[in-house]
């Protein structure tokens, strides 16, 4: 008798049988767009469908997730990102806005069972968003693209 392993499940980073959602915020939108090309090139790279994709925009990033809400429900697609940035310097209410777009987002997923991801900078200066769309620190929007077409067909494995 062979002996098997554990089965192991993981998502493959392969877009073409994918459909997924992006959210935007406009808030900040000299860097949230940078984090939307770069979700959206990285979709390409990945052999996604332009048919297939999705993308809308709100005002700031309070509004994710209500949005996401109703696109994960229309059962459209296997996945929703979620994409904002908000900068501490620029807001005294800092925490709540973050804290509602990080804690509605996480509900989203796991009320909807759509993976919905978290692609919103929490920021203490401008130069810190600038590092993470595109500079320094990579681009948050290729990173939650990558995250969103692996949670896809992670999901479509478990039944
Ligand atoms: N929204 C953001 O996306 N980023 C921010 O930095 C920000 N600041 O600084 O206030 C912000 N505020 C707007 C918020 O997201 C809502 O659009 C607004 O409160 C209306 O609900």
């Amino acid at each position: 008798m062979t002996q098997q392993g554990p089965e192991n499940l993981e998502g493959e980073l392969v877009a073409t049988d994918a459909k997924v959602a992006i959210v935007t915020a406009r808030f900040n939108e000299f860097i949230t767009d940078r984090l939307t090309v770069a979700a959206i090139n990285t979709w390409e790279r990945l052999g996604g469908k332009a048919e297939n994709l999705t993308s809308a925009h709100v005002p700031g990033a309070v509004e994710l997730a209500v949005t996401a809400k109703k696109l994960a429900e229309t059962g459209k697609y296997e996945a929703v990102i979620c994409l904002g940035c908000v900068i501490r310097g620029e807001t005294d209410h800092y925490d709540h806005v973050v804290d509602q777009s990080a804690i509605g987002i996480r509900e989203v997923g796991v009320q909807t069972g759509v993976p919905c991801i978290f692609g919103v900078l929490t920021c203490d200066t401008l130069e810190q968003a600038i590092d993470r769309a595109g500079t320094k620190m990579g681009n948050a929007g290729r990173s939650a693209m990558m995250t969103a077409v692996e949670m896809a067909n992670l999901l479509k494995k478990i039944k």
